[in-house]
């Protein structure tokens, strides 16, 4: 299937999930405002080249894609408030708390999160003689809770405002609060496209490394981007005083560990021989990402 292909059924999916009539009205308005305002979709499409990479059947990794794109969005929508990061834009609209207020806008994160495990679940029983699917939505659960991003969330959140820094705990905050979806979204296409477990292996360590080259180039355009590209406030991370690759190692440095990550990722891909198109394009795509 094509990359085009995948794009449209995530976007056909996700406006039919939060069209769901039984949803309150104002509360389905305000997560599809956050869902639907224009991102990137990389987990989920992700999710699905990677089920496509490995033969599996694209349309039944669907719910998996559009949870994980719920899951997400929520992050963002918390991270945004003013307890967390406090920003005014995101995906280059006023950030969810700004139009709906702060009540609404916990809501609405919450409702991703949890609609998201519903999505799932009810994908995963009518799939029931499936483990490897249920293998997916613990992939999903790991990457996202305790163990990933919300992990990776608290140890930056502690991190913060903090003069020292170490490359150690710069790396366990960037594989869990960024990695660790990234991760996810691979992993669980593998899972639910039956990978073996030298497959899912090989995904393991590129969502590792993919998702390190994902988080240097996010810090250094946190330092080089523009508004109008990336859709979010810059300069926040210097702001704060966040722990990042840039403020631990300058720029160039940033840069040389952004390309040894990419090998990292280019290497792991390497049993996937030629149906690894997608993911080598994407590294490269990364690599000059502006947005
Ligand atoms: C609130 C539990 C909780 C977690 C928040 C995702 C996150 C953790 C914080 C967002 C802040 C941030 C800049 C994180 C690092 C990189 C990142 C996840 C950027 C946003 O992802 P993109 O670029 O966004 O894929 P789009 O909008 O394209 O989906």
């Amino acid at each position: 299937m094509s990359a085009e292909q995948m794009s449209a059924l995530i976007e056909r999916r996700l406006q039919a999930y939060l069209s769901d009539a039984r949803i309150p009205p104002h509360l389905a308005e305000v997560m599809a405002y956050s869902v639907m305002a224009g991102g990137k979709r990389l987990r989920p499409r992700m999710l699905l080249a990677a089920c496509d990479m490995l033969h599996g059947d694209v349309e039944r990794a669907l719910p998996l894609a559009c949870a994980i794109e719920m899951i997400h969005t929520y992050s963002l929508i918390h991270d945004d408030l003013p307890c967390m990061d406090n920003d005014d834009y995101r995906r280059g609209k006023p950030t969810n708390h700004k139009v709906y207020g702060e009540g609404f806008a916990v809501l609405a994160g919450d409702g991703l999160l949890s609609y998201a495990f519903e999505i799932m679940l009810e994908a995963a029983l009518a799939n029931a003689n499936d483990s490897a699917y249920l293998k997916a939505v613990d992939a999903v659960a790991k990457g996202a809770g305790v163990h990933g991003m919300v992990a990776g969330q608290a140890c930056d959140l502690v991190n913060e405002r903090q003069p020292a820094g170490d490359a150690q705990t710069l790396r366990h905050i960037h594989e869990n609060k960024t990695g660790a979806m990234l991760k996810a979204a691979v992993c669980a296409g593998g899972y639910a496209a039956g990978g073996d477990e030298t497959a899912i292996r090989a995904l393991e360590d590129f969502g590792t490394a993919y998702g390190l080259l994902f988080q240097i180039t996010d810090d250094i355009l946190d330092v080089e981007g523009d508004f109008a590209r990336m859709g979010k406030t810059l300069g926040k991370d210097a702001s704060a005083d966040k722990l990042t690759y840039v403020r631990l190692f300058g720029l160039e440095t940033a840069r040389e560990k952004a390309q040894a990550a990419a090998c990292d990722a280019r290497a792991a891909l390497a049993v996937f021989e030629d149906r690894a198109a997608f993911f080598l394009a994407l590294i490269d795509q990364t690599l000059a990402r502006k947005s």
